[in-house]
């Protein structure tokens, strides 16, 4: 029997097991475009489900697609660029086949110039080691540059296959429906995208011609993202719905910010400065004395969301970090970052254990 895949996330279509993926009920396979139950929810009721995917799935879904020759469009979720890396990138694909997406532009400032945010990316990029071909900015909320980014894709693909890939949520699937939609009039049987990190479970093919296709791929799970630790109905309080706007404090020496539940800075050495904070706007930032933070955190019913299972501050991990005058972004990775400009300053960050923080040049 030939297989059949779900339209939505690219699992194999199966009828036994209502409790793994692809499941669906026979009478909905006489349907032309097949969609899982899964799917079904997600897109009609919103209904989130974790999955039994595994890293090692993820890896070898990459090392069968990287044993051929293609072109691989790599996401990278501008909002979150360290969570967006996997470590090793050139190992697992080749430097001459992949095209650099900076993707969700339409969360970046609109003020700043794609100038200043490219040539921060190919920073970032080099920083990390990572080889490429070119580099684009995109968004598939706003259809940002959807016509270069199709001129780049035909311009390096040469008649090859093209796989769109990257770690989880950083818009794939958003970005091929934003395609599909604009140079095909596609609008139903669309890719089903979420909040959730894990949303596509395998490959989906999308024609270009007799001879080659699209790809999209399901996400590498980055583990030191936030999104993998929160409670599903908490997740889209993490995704950036729209602009970023900075959010100025000016912090004493005994002051601490809280982000949300999530995570928490402690200025404890320095003098009066400012913190430009730009996290999603559903993240409640509270400003207290770091005396008061424990119990303020212990008893304040609005920092929102917690991780499961952390119900005190002191069972997340501490990072302290020199403030060199230079202007530098702290980030807490899948969350947000906080720019600070002061000499001889001294900041304890606060996350959840294994969550990434990173301090990198200023973006803003
Ligand atoms: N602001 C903004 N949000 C986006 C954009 N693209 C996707 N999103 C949001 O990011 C989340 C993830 O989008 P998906 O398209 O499902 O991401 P994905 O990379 O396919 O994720 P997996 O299938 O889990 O690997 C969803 O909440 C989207 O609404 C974008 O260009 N801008
Ligand atoms: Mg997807």
């Amino acid at each position: 029997m030939t297989q059949i895949k779900c339209y939505g996330c690219g699992a194999v279509i199966q009828t036994n097991d209502p409790d793994k993926i692809g499941y669906t009920p026979e009478s909905a396979l006489a349907k032309e475009h097949v969609l899982c139950q899964r799917c079904f929810q997600m897109k009609n009721y919103h209904k989130l489900t974790k999955t039994q995917m595994t890293r090692n799935d993820y890896f070898a879904i990459l090392e069968e697609i990287s044993s051929k020759d293609n072109l691989y469009v790599y996401l990278i979720d501008l909002f979150d660029f360290n969570g967006s890396l996997i470590s090793g990138l050139n190992r697992h694909l080749n430097s001459d086949n992949i095209l650099i997406v900076g993707n969700k532009r339409d969360v970046l400032p609109k003020s700043i110039k794609d100038q200043k945010i490219e040539h921060w990316l190919r920073r970032q990029l080099n920083g990390d080691g990572v080889k490429y071909l070119d580099v684009i900015l995109s968004s598939g909320k706003t259809n940002y540059h959807l016509d270069e980014l199709i001129d780049k894709i035909n311009h390096y693909r040469n008649g090859r296959n093209v796989y769109v890939v990257g770690v989880t949520n950083v818009g794939k699937s958003s970005l091929i429906n934003a395609l599909l939609k604009h140079y095909a009039n596609v609008d139903s049987h669309l890719i089903t995208t979420s909040e959730f990190p894990g949303t596509t479970l395998g490959t989906i093919e999308i024609e270009l011609d007799e001879k080659s296709s699209l790809y999209d791929t399901p996400g590498i799970v980055n583990e030191h993202q936030m999104a993998n630790r929160l409670a599903i109905e908490d997740l889209g309080l993490i995704v950036p719905k729209g602009e970023l706007r900075p959010m100025n404090f000016q912090i004493n020496s005994d002051q601490t910010l809280y982000f949300g539940g999530l995570a928490r800075v402690d200025y404890f050495q320095g003098e009066k400065t400012p913190f430009i904070c730009y996290f999603p706007r559903q993240i409640r930032i509270h400003r207290t004395k770091t005396v008061n933070a424990k119990r303020v955190y212990h008893n304040d019913a609005t920092l929102l969301p917690k991780i499961p299972g952390i119900e005190d501050v002191d069972q997340m991990q501490s990072y302290v970090f020199n403030l060199d005058g230079t202007k530098q972004d702290i980030v807490i990775s899948g969350l947000g970052f906080f720019t600070v400009t002061q000499k001889n300053g001294k900041i304890k960050v606060m996350v959840p254990k294994g969550i990434g923080v990173f301090v990198r040049e200023a973006l803003i």
